[in-house]
């Protein structure tokens, strides 16, 4: 198994509800290791910029409006197939989808305010760890 690095982000929603360390809890129990996290209010600009694949998307606006609702906790997850092991925690993107035990199955109620982000594939995952950290900023385990 491949050891990868994802970026994860606990939405305006779920930070709202005060479930950030229930979701830390549920990716440590998955043996994602958190190795970079930082708190931040994203401008329209960044969230704007970080969803621009979606530009055309009939939801965009929206999108935009919600993940600069409230602060939104981000951090990069190392471990094992950790891309697909954190969307296979995140559950489906609807969370009416979602499988029962997932984060969005328990702590989200509609499609537009899901609870978290995580990296699609390989690629969108560098690049979005790149958005948001410098590599001094990056501290892999060590023990
Ligand atoms: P994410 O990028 O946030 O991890 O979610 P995802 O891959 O599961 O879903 P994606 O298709 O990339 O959509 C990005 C986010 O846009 C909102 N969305 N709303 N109203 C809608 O039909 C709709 N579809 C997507 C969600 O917040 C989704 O997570
Ligand atoms: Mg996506």
């Amino acid at each position: 198994m491949a050891v990868e690095r994802t970026l994860s982000i606990i939405k305006p929603d779920a930070v709202a509800k005060n479930v950030i360390g229930e979701i830390y809890s549920r990716f440590e129990k998955a043996g994602l290791n958190i190795i970079a996290a930082r708190m931040l209010h994203l401008s329209k600009e960044q969230a704007g910029e970080f969803y621009a694949v979606h530009r055309e998307r009939p939801f965009y606006n929206e999108l935009v409006e919600f993940m600069t609702s409230g602060p939104v906790m981000v951090q990069v997850l190392e471990g094992d197939e950790a891309i697909a092991k954190n969307r296979e925690v995140m559950g489906a993107t609807n969370p009416a989808e979602a499988a029962p035990g997932t984060i969005r199955a328990d702590f989200a109620k509609t499609v537009d305010e899901n609870a978290v982000h995580g990296s699609d594939a390989p690629e969108t995952a560098r690049a979005e760890i790149a958005f948001f950290f410098n590599d001094d900023e990056i501290c892999p385990r060590t023990r």
